[in-house]
């Protein structure tokens, strides 16, 4: 009797017919050399005396490491790439969906170690889990998609569904984590990781993005360590930039912008984003009530924020984590509201 009440109220929440669709990715793991500081100079503190300004000791020749990142192509045959904007930086490309959807993602692994794609917030079975461990009560081993052998490809099938999306009082689009899960701690810290944001149900334009935001910034706080903890391998990143070297955040003038911001690491990495020149809200509710304003958001390993901000203040402002340690090894940069 339980059962069937449930599954008629199963039923009733369904999507209408018609809205969902089908959303396919093709992704691939590759290495490659990453620079933390591109410029090699530390942009945030370069005044009065503008040349040079050196990195700090002791990431001042310490900063480009190999990596393993998620890289997007246009189709199967994966020869051409899918450009990101310069901001995801390190990140693996944004995967969207709209409440309903499926999500179908290609994963071909070009890199030299095992790697899987476990999404945070979606539904999946157990072999579109893409995480690599057995179960203790039913002996169950690790689903088909956990670990894809080097030169193998495998395809992930994923439902945003209600449980995926937005609740009535959060922004109309939320952010969730997506990273290779075989060693969990160094897959991430290789580089395999990326956003997925999901919008709600009726909100979403043909490309997944919420209607009612103009632009949105997906920043990932990140302790990368790249020197088995030795200081100079600590790279203090937004988005995989250290010291301003994380560009383009830039928003034109009475823009409604949201940002989704991302905590990932050890337990070093507790991170608190600030944004100097403007406050922003977490939630909403009606058009009148703002669920909690703030300009500091607190960020712990693997957490998931996401918050709006009305660019009419122009101006370069400092965007940075908040935590004293951190703020000296570089995890700042700026973002700017361009003018009327
Ligand atoms: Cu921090």
């Amino acid at each position: 009797m339980i059962q069937a009440i449930f599954s008629v109220l199963l039923l009733i929440s369904l999507p209408l017919p018609g809205h969902a669709q089908m959303r396919q990715y093709y992704l691939a793991a590759e290495e490659e050399v990453w620079d933390f500081a591109p410029s090699g100079q530390n942009l945030v503190h370069c005044h009065p005396d503008p040349e040079p300004c050196p990195l700090p000791e002791p990431w001042t020749n310490s900063h480009r490491f190999p990596v393993v990142r998620f890289v997007q192509y246009s189709d199967a045959n994966y020869t051409t790439r899918v450009p990101q904007p310069g901001w995801l930086g390190i990140l693996g490309p944004i995967l969207r969906a709209e409440v309903g959807d499926e999500l179908r993602v290609r994963l071909c692994n070009r890199a030299s170690r095992p790697v899987g794609l476990h999404p945070h917030g979606l539904r999946y079975t157990k072999d579109q889990e893409g995480a690599h461990y057995s179960g203790v009560n039913s002996g169950q081993g690790p689903g088909l998609g956990a670990a894809i052998s080097p030169g193998q490809c495998f395809d992930y099938q994923w439902l945003a569904d209600a449980e995926s999306g937005p609740t009535p009082m959060e922004p109309s689009s939320k952010v969730w984590w997506y990273h290779s899960h075989i060693h969990e701690p160094s897959d991430v810290n290789a580089g395999l990781l990326g956003p997925i944001i999901v919008t709600r149900q009726g909100w979403a334009r043909e490309d997944g993005s919420p209607k009612d935001v103009d632009l949105e910034f997906v920043t990932a706080f990140f302790i990368f360590d790249m020197l088995q903890g030795e200081e100079a391998g600590l790279m203090h990143s937004i988005n995989g930039y250290i010291f301003g070297n994380l560009k383009g955040l830039v928003i034109p003038y009475g823009k409604k912008v949201r940002w989704h911001l991302l905590g990932m690491g050890n337990e070093v990495d507790l991170h608190t984003p600030h944004w100097h020149g403007k406050t922003v809200e977490l939630g909403r509710l009606g058009q009148f009530w703002s669920t909690q304003r703030t300009d500091v958001i607190a960020l712990l390993p693997a957490q998931m924020v996401t918050a709006d901000m009305l660019a009419d203040n122009p101006g370069e402002w400092l965007f940075h984590c908040h935590v004293a340690d951190h703020i000296d090894a570089g995890m700042v940069t700026t973002y700017q509201i361009l003018p009327p």
